[in-house]
């Protein structure tokens, strides 16, 4: 059993406790934490280390929503208009591929890890990325990506997916964890949304889908109508909407879902959302590059709809450390009191992505729970304890270490 003491423990529990001059001592669970006088005194076997002056404790960070197989993309993709950066991604995709390789997934991997992204929810188109995300020291869960909007390409996309599926669950492990993804309900055929639908029902697994992100989705899915028709067109000169908004909610009744972006919802989504008991994973830098609305956190919050963070890929992102979206995150949203925020971004980025991805286990730092935790060194004493949270979210960069299981990884 090990011991580390550091100044401030970060719990993220349901009272968002912060312990001065704390420790916390684990083996793979957390056996014991609170004063460091205390857990050192109830535990005399256990291999003391105690941190740095201004270090911190917390459990680790949940990314929730990645695409790790465009990882190569730094300037081939158009931002500044969803539709236009739709097409880009459709013509440029085959060779961001091939362009990402072994060391290009490590990297991106890497990157995550370095900033105490302990567990990540990556969505993934092809199976490119499936064993750099089985090797990665994180736990995964792997959300298997279905599209495709033509009737007569069904059976193909279909027995391509159960394949890449049937992987999936041959990979299987504690820190793999096979999932689905219906891409959106623009792109995606309510045949193929069902069979994953009920394939999640039956194996007990989790669903991520893009809903709602631009207002061409919007204005598509409303009348069909807007940048999407012209679009679409393209594809099929009788295209229409496959399902109204409020159709495609009613698909996920019983299913544990990450509706990802839902920054163009109304009032009566919202409500949906939140009687389905679902998450919404918040990707800012990725709307703001492709130039979508702003989610109205407030609405969130009113909705009682927990909330997780999520990069996206590098297909629509600089980088893939959370503490940087969280810092996007904190200045954008300027109608919220930027202490009151903090916090609860901080929740978002650890229990409330925990829980979307099925690991309750790691959610927050408690007896009993995985000893999954990160440590940072903060430049300086923070005298009140009420402005952790924002000098957390203001000055970290990389983590000193992370503890997965109470294994050390970083
Ligand atoms: O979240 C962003 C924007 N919304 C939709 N799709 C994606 C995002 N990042 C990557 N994608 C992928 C998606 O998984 O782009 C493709 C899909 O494979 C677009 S549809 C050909
Ligand atoms: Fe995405």
């Amino acid at each position: 059993m090990k011991i580390l003491c550091a100044d401030y423990i970060v719990t993220c529990n349901d009272n968002f406790d912060i312990i001065k001059d704390g420790a916390i001592c684990f083996d793979n669970k957390i056996v014991q934490i609170g004063k460091a006088d205390k857990v050192i005194e109830d535990n005399p076997y256990a291999k003391v280390k105690k941190l740095s002056p201004n270090s911190v404790i917390m459990p680790s960070l949940v990314n929730t929503h990645v695409h790790l197989e465009f990882s190569a993309n730094k300037t081939t993709l158009i931002y500044g208009d969803f539709v236009k950066w739709l097409q880009s991604i459709i013509s440029k995709r085959d060779e961001l591929q091939k362009n990402c390789n072994d060391i290009c997934y490590e990297n991106a991997i890497n990157e995550m890890l370095e900033s105490g992204i302990l567990a990540f929810g990556a969505v993934s188109s092809f199976g490119d990325d499936m064993i750099s995300c089985y090797k990665a020291p994180q736990r995964v869960v792997y959300f298997n990506e279905i599209l495709g909007s033509n009737a007569d390409m069904i059976d193909e996309i279909k027995s391509n997916f159960d394949k890449r599926v049937q992987k999936s669950f041959e990979m299987k492990s504690k820190s793999f964890i096979p999932a689905l993804s219906i891409h959106a309900p623009y792109s995606t055929h309510p045949i193929l949304a069902n069979h994953i639908t009920k394939l999640a029902k039956k194996d007990n697994l989790l669903i991520s889908t893009h809903f709602m992100e631009s207002l061409a989705e919007r204005e598509w899915l409303d009348s069909g109508s807007g940048k999407f028709k012209e679009f679409l067109n393209t594809f099929n000169k009788n295209a229409k909407p496959m399902y109204s908004p409020a159709k495609y909610l009613d698909l996920f009744e019983e299913c544990k879902t990450i509706f990802v972006h839902a920054n163009c919802c109304t009032q009566n989504e919202y409500k949906k959302i939140s009687s389905l008991g679902s998450y919404i994973s918040h990707c800012l830098v990725s709307n703001r590059l492709l130039n979508n609305p702003l989610l109205n956190l407030k609405t969130v919050l009113q909705n009682n709809i927990p909330l997780c963070i999520g990069t996206d890929g590098l297909s629509s992102n600089i980088s893939l450390n959370i503490w940087d979206e969280l810092r996007s995150v904190l200045f954008a949203h300027i109608d919220i009191d930027v202490l009151t925020l903090s916090k609860y971004l901080l929740n978002a980025a650890t229990r409330n992505g925990a829980y979307a991805l099925g690991l309750e286990e790691s959610a927050y730092l408690q007896n009993g729970k995985n000893a999954d935790m990160i440590t940072i060194l903060l430049p300086d004493h923070v005298e009140d304890l009420k402005q952790l949270p924002l000098e957390l979210i203001l000055h970290t960069k990389k983590v000193k270490s992370g503890y997965i299981n109470g294994e050390r990884y970083v």
